[in-house]
């Protein structure tokens, strides 16, 4: 199935893709605190060949989730650990760190923007997240990341990046919104790959893989469904074959599934 159709007449209209690289991609999810300096590499070179606006959100893998099951935090506000909150946040700044020092070195221009620049308790903040295009405009990329944040009244929450994905959508608008994560897509059975090419409004009933704390492959369904319902088409790749990112920027075929915009 062609998707070149996808392309041309979006694009007159509508500016702007949003990039999810999940944890599983960017980091070792078996090995705690590592990132995966090559994969991220890979992703950059094939990034270097995007020519329009585009942002960047990145997971937390094996540095945010891994801290926040030790200390038992979620996405509901609660009165977490501050040690916990400490933690988790400085493993983020860490991961954060990694991937725009790759960036750099493969001759993009990132520009960093924490959620806490664009997010008040759990909602976005609608001026300042309007400027993210007008950023991403210049050529610069800004890359914002999950990340645990401040509810007010003593509590703290995990902020996914999906979460943000779909935040920023609804502001944004986006042409475009490519998850990355280390499988192909959206399976129908995970035993035997089966791909869901296309999912329009039903969410599929799918056997998911272990849950993090954010919610896994369920809840970045559940994100991609209500995006796709906001107008935007939305990707799920495999980010071990990168050049999959720009072959559906670019309209091309490609291995993955397809949510849809309507
Ligand atoms: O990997 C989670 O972001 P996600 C961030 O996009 C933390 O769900 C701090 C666990």
């Amino acid at each position: 199935m062609g998707r070149d159709f996808l392309k041309p007449t979006i694009s007159l209209i509508k500016i702007m893709i949003l990039i999810k690289l999940g944890g599983s991609i960017i980091t070792n999810k078996q090995k705690p605190l590592t990132a995966n300096n090559s994969a991220i590499k890979k992703i950059a070179t094939q990034l270097k060949k995007v020519n329009e606006p585009y942002m960047v959100i990145h997971g937390g893998g094996s540095f945010g989730h891994y801290w926040s099951v030790k200390y038992d935090m979620h996405t509901k506000p609660d009165k977490y650990s501050i040690k916990g909150v400490a933690v988790v946040k400085n493993s983020m700044v860490e991961l954060n760190k990694l991937v725009l020092q790759i960036f750099l070195q493969s001759n993009l221009y990132p520009y960093c923007l924490p959620p806490t620049d664009f997010v008040f308790g759990d909602k976005p903040i609608t001026k300042k997240s309007q400027e993210i295009t007008k950023i991403a405009k210049t050529g610069l990329i800004p890359v914002s990341y999950g990340d645990v944040m401040w509810f007010g009244k003593n509590k703290f929450y995990i902020l996914s990046g999906d979460r943000i994905m779909g935040m920023l959508t609804r502001i944004l608008k986006p042409r475009l919104a490519i998850f990355v994560t280390n499988v192909d897509g959206v399976y129908s059975d995970i035993k035997n790959k089966k791909l869901i090419r296309e999912i329009t409004t039903e969410r599929p009933t799918i056997t998911d893989v272990k849950m993090d704390v954010t919610g896994g492959m369920k809840r970045k369904i559940d994100e991609a469904i209500n995006m796709s319902k906001n107008n935007t088409d939305v990707f799920f790749v495999n980010g071990k074959v990168p050049q999959r990112i720009t072959d559906a920027i670019k309209g091309k075929e490609f291995e993955g599934t397809l949510f849809r915009r309507h």
